[in-house]
């Protein structure tokens, strides 16, 4: 079979949601030999090629139709879409299922000693994130002005770097939080790991094979409710 004919599925290359997604596939019976630090992993047993990239190029991978299914968290996924809709461009996608995985909070957190009374605190400071998006999204249902700091990383040293007043990122055990004297103040978004499908239609026989992997899937969730 070419290369253009098989299943494409992309997941994250190394991080968070690699290994669970790896393992999901595996328990879908899927042979892929994952290595090799290569892009692109042919599966032995099934026609499917898995291409491990970054989490945050997959919802665009999969809205400009160049690969067929991916996996990605709910937060990137959104953020992209917020971006995509300011500039104009392609958002359209498939939701397939929900995963099991991947699970967190984007929530806004502030100095220990801060005195915060609601998200009105926060009124015209400076808020550092990587989720620029959910972030303004959020502060606009509330109607508050504040400043946007981007920080693609460390956004958790930020306040007490003097780079900003408050964060805005991920949390799941709230451990980092704590470990830089800041508190988790107001939850804005919650997300988990999904499994999504380009609009482009795919062939019979992939989208046979997908829907047959999706029932896979979603046994397998199920069975561990
Ligand atoms: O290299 P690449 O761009 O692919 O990876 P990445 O570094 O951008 O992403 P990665 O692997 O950190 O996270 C991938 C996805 O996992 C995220 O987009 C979320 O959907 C999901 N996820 C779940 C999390 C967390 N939990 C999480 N706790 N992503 C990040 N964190 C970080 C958070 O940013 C903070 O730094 O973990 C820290 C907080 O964790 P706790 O346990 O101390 O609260
Ligand atoms: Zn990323």
């Amino acid at each position: 079979m070419s290369e253009q004919q098989r299943l494409r599925i992309a997941i994250q290359k190394s991080g968070r949601l690699s290994k669970d997604s790896q393992l999901m596939f595996k328990n879908c019976g899927m042979k892929v030999n994952l290595r090799e630090q290569r892009l692109i992993a042919h599966c032995e047993n099934m026609p499917i090629d898995i291409l491990r990239v970054r989490d945050d190029d997959i919802p665009g991978l999969i809205m400009d139709g160049v690969v067929d299914v991916g996996i990605v968290g709910e937060n990137v996924l959104e953020e992209e879409t917020l971006l995509r809709q300011s500039q104009q461009e392609n958002t359209e996608f498939k939701m397939l299922t929900r995963l099991d995985f991947g699970g967190c909070r984007l929530s806004l957190a502030v100095p220990e000693d801060f005195e915060f009374k609601g998200p009105r605190s926060l009124a015209n400071l400076r808020i550092a994130t990587t989720y620029p998006g959910l972030l303004k999204r959020y502060m606009d249902t509330q109607g508050i002005d504040y400043t946007n700091i981007m920080l693609t990383g460390s956004v958790e040293v930020a306040p007490r770097a003097g780079l900003a007043d408050a964060i805005c990122d991920l949390v799941s055990t709230g451990a980092t939080l704590e470990a830089n004297g800041l508190k988790e103040v107001e939850v804005i978004y919650r997300s988990k790991a999904t499994l999504i499908q380009s609009s482009n239609p795919l062939s019979a026989s992939n989208q046979a094979l997908l829907d047959k992997l999706l029932l896979r899937i979603q046994g397998i969730i199920q069975a561990k409710e």
